[in-house]
């Protein structure tokens, strides 16, 4: 286990840094890439983990893909050129590589094994292969295909709709994934609206994809067609700038080039709420996602309350959510996020395990948590737990600490976001 000595009590963060490639958005142009017929290519390609184990996914099944970097190149067979794999899948840590990858293994006759790493063993599956069995997908696993490691051997499928009982666009896009080998029509509602990459790119690769609201369908037999894909700039990423742009003394940040998906951007939300001096300039749409430049600067702000359809706007932005909480005027309650204690970590309890470590008042709820700011927070031992989100949280914490402080287990953040230190040295303003 790699341990990192984080820098303290910076003297500010200034510049402009373009954050990498949405990592959502490069699962999928390669998963869509590898199942359409002729060569994709792929820019602004996140080289994060979680996305190089998609590749190597579909490499296995015989899919020629070539990365370079942030550029990758596609050659698809359509989704009947896969070939049944002659070695273990290895999804690594990343759920979206294993649930997106169920849908389009479902429809499949051949045979394949799917394992990842000790988090994604703990990671729910039932809330994929359940509907997925339902539509005739047969899959098998440990606790009875409830988690890892999976096995299948796709079957003649049949649509289905779906209500499903949680906010996922994980479960929405494996049951649409599957839909495209279907017979007939598949629909999935959902009670919330969560990220809609999945329809907006299979439209980019040709399909036809009937959106209502929080409802979307999809007629069986449908050949994706290559595409050209440009990945805007990750705006979960961008949040850990976001927040320490707001919360450290004399900073002010710009961040080139983000996605601005509005099923995505609840943090720009919540910073302007909590009275956050953030602009947003040249947006514009490429590749059917909203792109724009966000600048922040330092801030004076007040806790609010964040709950309803606002968390799957965002989920992955509450670990940092907390900490720009802890630097605000007042209490902020974070409610229905239960979701939470399904990702990486069961991020209620490693968020207020390691900020309280730092001197953080933060009370761990049922589905959120209460942060009572402002408090004055000092250097730890902290741990990702293997999160990346985590330990980028924990690294941006430092910035206003007070004292020594190290991370353990730092290497997680590669799983998202590689280049995260060289960005944060580059924008530091050292004492
Ligand atoms: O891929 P993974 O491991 O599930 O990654 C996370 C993350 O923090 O990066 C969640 F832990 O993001 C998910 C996100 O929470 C990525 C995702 C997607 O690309 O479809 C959707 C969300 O998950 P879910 O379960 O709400 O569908």
């Amino acid at each position: 286990m790699q341990q990192r000595t984080l820098l303290t009590n910076i003297n500010g963060l200034q510049g402009e840094i373009a954050v990498p490639g949405d990592k959502s958005v490069s699962h999928r142009a390669v998963m869509f890439g590898a199942i359409a017929d002729g060569k994709t290519t792929i820019h602004n390609f996140l080289p994060g983990e979680d996305c190089l184990s998609t590749i190597d996914c579909f490499q296995k099944m015989g899919v020629s893909i070539v990365q370079k970097g942030e550029y990758v190149e596609v050659e698809g067979k359509g989704i009947s050129g896969l070939e049944e794999p002659s070695e273990i899948l290895n999804v690594g840590n990343s759920g979206t590589t294993t649930r997106l990858i169920l849908g389009i293994l479902s429809g499949i006759p051949f045979h394949t094994c799917l394992i990842g790493d000790d988090s994604i063993a703990k990671r729910p599956m039932g809330r994929v292969t359940v509907p997925l069995r339902s539509m005739g997908a047969k899959i098998d696993g440990r606790q009875d295909g409830q988690y890892t490691p999976l096995s299948t051997r796709g079957g003649a499928l049949k649509g289905i709709h779906y209500h499903s009982p949680v906010a996922s666009a994980q479960v929405k896009s494996a049951i649409l994934l599957a839909g495209l080998s279907a017979e007939g029509k598949t629909t999935v509602t959902e009670p919330e609206k969560s990220r809609d990459h999945t329809e907006r790119m299979l439209q980019a690769f040709g399909v036809q994809v009937d959106v209502d609201g929080n409802t979307v369908s999809i007629e069986g037999g449908q050949q994706l067609k290559s595409a050209t894909i440009h990945v805007p700039g990750d705006i979960s990423s961008a949040a850990f700038f976001l927040v320490a742009g707001a919360i450290v003394p004399n900073s002010r940040i710009e961040l080139k080039n983000v996605g601005l998906n509005p099923t995505r951007t609840g943090i720009i939300d919540v910073l302007k709420e909590m009275g956050a001096n953030l602009e947003i300039k040249n947006e514009q749409i490429r590749n059917g996602e909203p792109v724009g430049d966000l600048v922040i600067s330092t801030s004076q702000l007040k806790g609010i309350e964040i709950s309803g359809d606002i968390i799957p706007r965002l989920i992955d932005e509450i670990p940092v959510i907390a900490l720009l909480a802890t630097q605000a005027e007042g209490k902020t309650i974070i409610k229905d996020a239960a979701e939470l204690k399904v990702k990486e970590t069961n991020r209620i309890d490693t968020v207020a395990t390691e900020l309280e470590k730092m001197g953080a008042r933060i009370t761990p709820t049922e589905d959120g948590m209460i942060i009572e700011g402002r408090s004055s927070l000092h250097g730890a031992v902290v741990h990702s737990h293997g999160d990346h989100r985590i330990g980028m949280m924990l690294a941006v914490a430092a910035c206003i600490a007070k004292g020594d402080m190290s991370l353990q287990n730092e290497q997680a953040i590669a799983v998202s976001y590689p280049s995260f230190f060289e960005h944060m040295e580059n924008l530091t303003i050292k004492k």
